[in-house]
């Protein structure tokens, strides 16, 4: 009994420190980039699909992305403002990005559009 509760808590314990590296974005899935909320794919997590070229709705994390991974094979134009205004950011495809303050670029993104689609071939 004492054996069973300590390897449940173990499992709790491995799965609650358990984050998606950028590696691993791009192992699980090549028809998207992902966003997060912070430096370092940190914090709230957003994966948007090239499904089709134009990508408007980042939802929370409209003006709020500071790190990326591009696992798609598509650049990746990502656009300050609404449906393709305002400065950008080009995300080479395979690529990933910890930090956008260097960019000019961090907590602006709000539209995508990929150059390729579909993007998961290379
Ligand atoms: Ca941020
Ligand atoms: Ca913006
Ligand atoms: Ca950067």
């Amino acid at each position: 009994m004492k054996k069973l509760a300590a390897a449940g808590i173990a499992l709790v314990t491995s799965f609650s420190v358990l984050t998606v590296s950028p590696a691993e974005a791009t192992m699980a899935s090549r028809n998207l980039i992902t966003f997060w909320e912070h430096d370092d794919y940190q914090g709230a997590r957003k994966d948007v699909t090239c499904s089709t070229q134009l990508r408007d709705d980042l939802g929370a994390l409209e003006n709020q992305a500071s790190s990326m991974a591009n696992a798609s094979y598509s650049g990746i134009d990502l656009y300050s403002g609404d449906n393709r205004t305002g400065v950008t950011y080009y995300a080479k495809p395979r690529s990933n990005d910890s930090d956008f303050t260097n960019n000019g670029f961090d907590n602006t993104v709000e539209s995508v559009w990929f150059r390729k689609v579909p993007c998961d071939v290379g």
